[in-house]
């Protein structure tokens, strides 16, 4: 049997964010149409501020050959069957091992619960968590962002150990929470990711899981998402052709982005320039103009508030080396932590600022 899986839908009212439902419609005609009759969500199906669910009854309704299998997240810690009424709809409000007639291997389903970590709820089950034989689906922080001694405060969100991962030994553990897509593969640990951009951070083509239970295959999908959001910060320093430069930096992101024309329809975009340049609006009119067709985020043209002028060219070479040095390294994107094009910019303006 094949099941598919999303999380962080974040629904609201319909009419607030149609993005989002339609996202979510398109990835049940997309399993409807793949024969998939199962849909596991975890955890924040709604968003916080969603208390009336007659329009996802409705949506059960219409795909009432689909089972939705749900356990609540930290924006959506109270839902239950008492307010969602869809016979077609199972929503785990307590932690429950479930057996599926064709798979060797027993889902643990774990709701979202503040101030406990997912270890200590694995306790009280371990007799039917069986080492290697059970898949954990739950919503919560994954090791990495647990970097302090107390994995219980706040802003850290029912985390799962490595410990508790070497202890308990899931087979595979598919998680809510993080809304950018990731896969920790030592651990066997993924995030399948939010399938509809919340907002301009939540960048680049998401996607939704299909699972098969007896080999445990983990495919991902692409998921036509209603909008597709893009963040590019581009550095600039004073050179002599910073046309041509602008040119080869903006076709890297296109290229990087590789959107077909239905895609490029859908996709918001926010441009930022920063650095240093002879001609601010000689860059400024460059970069409107290699953009021109696509549509941009909240309207906002590309924003250079944080270019300075500059014709100072007689720090271009060591710019140029400390940019290919930084560049040359392989930076692990980590949360919270700056990222290369960051450390870039910063660079640039150590640079600039001692002249
Ligand atoms: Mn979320």
């Amino acid at each position: 049997m094949r099941i598919a899986i999303t999380a962080d839908n974040h629904l609201t009212d319909k009419k607030k964010h149609p993005e989002r439902w339609k996202t979510l419609e398109n990835i049940l005609n997309d399993i409807r149409e793949k024969d998939i009759n199962k849909i596991i969500i975890c955890g924040d199906l709604f968003n916080d501020d969603c208390h009336n669910y007659s329009e996802f009854d409705k949506l059960t309704d219409k795909y009432n050959n689909i089972d939705f299998l749900i356990i609540p997240g930290n924006h959506d810690p109270n839902i239950s069957e008492k307010a969602i009424t869809g016979s077609n709809v199972t929503i785990y409000t307590e932690p429950e091992v479930i057996s599926f007639n064709d798979s060797d291997y027993s889902f643990f389903f774990l709701p979202y619960k503040p101030k406990i970590t997912m270890g200590q709820q694995f306790v009280s089950y371990q007799e039917d968590l069986i080492p290697r034989e059970w898949i954990l689906i739950s919503h919560g922080d994954w090791a990495d962002s647990i970097r302090t001694p107390n994995p219980i405060e706040p802003d850290v969100y029912m985390p799962l150990s490595r410990k508790d991962i070497a202890n308990y030994k899931p087979t595979l553990t598919i998680l809510g929470h993080i809304h950018k897509p990731l896969d920790d593969t030592d651990y066997n640990v993924h995030y399948v990711g939010s399938p509809c951009g919340l907002d301009i951070t939540e960048t680049g083509r998401r996607r939704y899981s299909i699972l098969d239970t007896k080999n445990l295959d983990l495919e991902h999908i692409n998921v036509d998402s209603e909008v597709i959001y893009f963040d590019e910060t581009i550095n600039i320093w004073p050179m002599e052709n910073e046309d041509e430069y602008l040119k080869n930096q903006i076709a890297k992101i296109k290229e990087r982005w590789d959107l077909n024309s239905e895609e490029m329809s859908k996709a918001k975009i926010r441009i930022k320039i920063k650095g240093y340049s002879s001609n601010i609006r000689k860059l400024k009119d460059f970069c409107e103009k290699s953009f021109e067709g696509f549509s941009f985020w909240n309207n906002e043209k590309p924003d250079i508030s944080e270019v300075y002028e500059s014709y100072n060219y007689e720090l271009l070479k060591i710019t140029e080396k400390v940019v290919a040095r930084i560049d040359q390294q392989s930076w692990v994107e980590i949360e919270g932590e700056p990222i290369k094009n960051e450390i870039i910019s910063k660079a640039i303006k150590t640079i600039y600022s001692i002249s």
